[in-house]
């Protein structure tokens, strides 16, 4: 039995459930409710310490981390592989996820934290966004960072930049391979989607007009049976902790 603490607007829950849909596995929903705080409870906090979603259960252990329960997911259950075949593509598609993981996955967060927080936190008092920010085990230091009035014009430039890049990379590789690292579609693919969807919902689908490759790979991804399925009511709503 599989079990997914995660969120509908969550772009890393949305990888897994990609992941899932595709593999065609079957699931239980747990729905972590951001605004009720279910994150940081000390019962969602004995399952993942890290206090973010998502987190898989299945048959009593715990997988956290949506990268390496992606890849778990594709070492328990054969289906419909999600890795390539050979150690040199498999290693090309980890790198692509590495270089996913650590750029634009922390980058999207600057535009779209300045667009879900901002407007809400106008109604705390100093104390009660200090205890909201503080309590988040992983989470505080960036929130920190970002103050009470958003990230800076500097830091969201530095973050579109970025994006860019990544875009740019992603017309590079699409003009070689059908997919974003092999002529098959990947974890890699899956790992960058909900990156391309939450730009295209911040009105930034403007950093890929000129590269074709780009727009052609994301009207494919979109008619992915699977896709559906991920994208549920809310989870194209941007609002807090996404
Ligand atoms: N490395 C983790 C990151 C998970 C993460 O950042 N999750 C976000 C939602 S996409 C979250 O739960 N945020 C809670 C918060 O900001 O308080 C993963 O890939 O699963």
């Amino acid at each position: 039995m599989i079990e997914l603490y995660n969120a509908p607007v969550s772009t890393c829950s949305q990888k897994v459930r990609m992941a899932l849909w595709e593999k065609d596995i079957a699931w239980q929903d747990r729905v972590i409710v951001f605004q009720r705080n279910d994150h940081l409870s000390d019962w969602y906090l004995a399952i993942n310490p890290n206090g973010v979603v998502p987190a898989l259960v299945h048959d009593g252990n715990t997988i956290i981390d949506s990268s390496v329960i992606n890849e778990y997911l594709d070492d328990v259950f054969p289906q419909t592989p999600l890795r390539p075949e050979t150690a040199v593509e498999i290693a090309h598609m980890r790198a692509w996820r590495q270089f996913i993981d650590e750029v634009p996955t922390v980058a999207i967060r600057y535009p779209s934290f300045n667009a879900a927080f901002v407007h809400i936190w106008s109604n705390m008092s100093d104390e009660e966004h200090r205890q909201y920010v503080d309590r988040r085990p992983l989470r505080k230091h960036f929130y920190r960072r970002m103050g009470r009035d958003g990230f800076s014009k500097e830091e969201v430039d530095a973050a579109l930049e970025m994006l860019r890049l990544t875009v740019e990379r992603m017309q590079a590789s699409l003009a070689q391979s059908e997919w974003l690292a092999n002529d098959m579609f990947t974890l890699a693919d899956i790992s960058i989607m909900p990156t391309i969807v939450r730009m295209d919902d911040l009105g930034l689908a403007h950093l890929w007009a000129d590269l074709p490759k780009v727009g052609d790979w994301y009207d494919r991804i979109q008619k992915r049976p699977a896709f559906a399925k991920t994208y549920g009511a809310g989870s194209r709503d941007i609002h807090p902790s996404c």
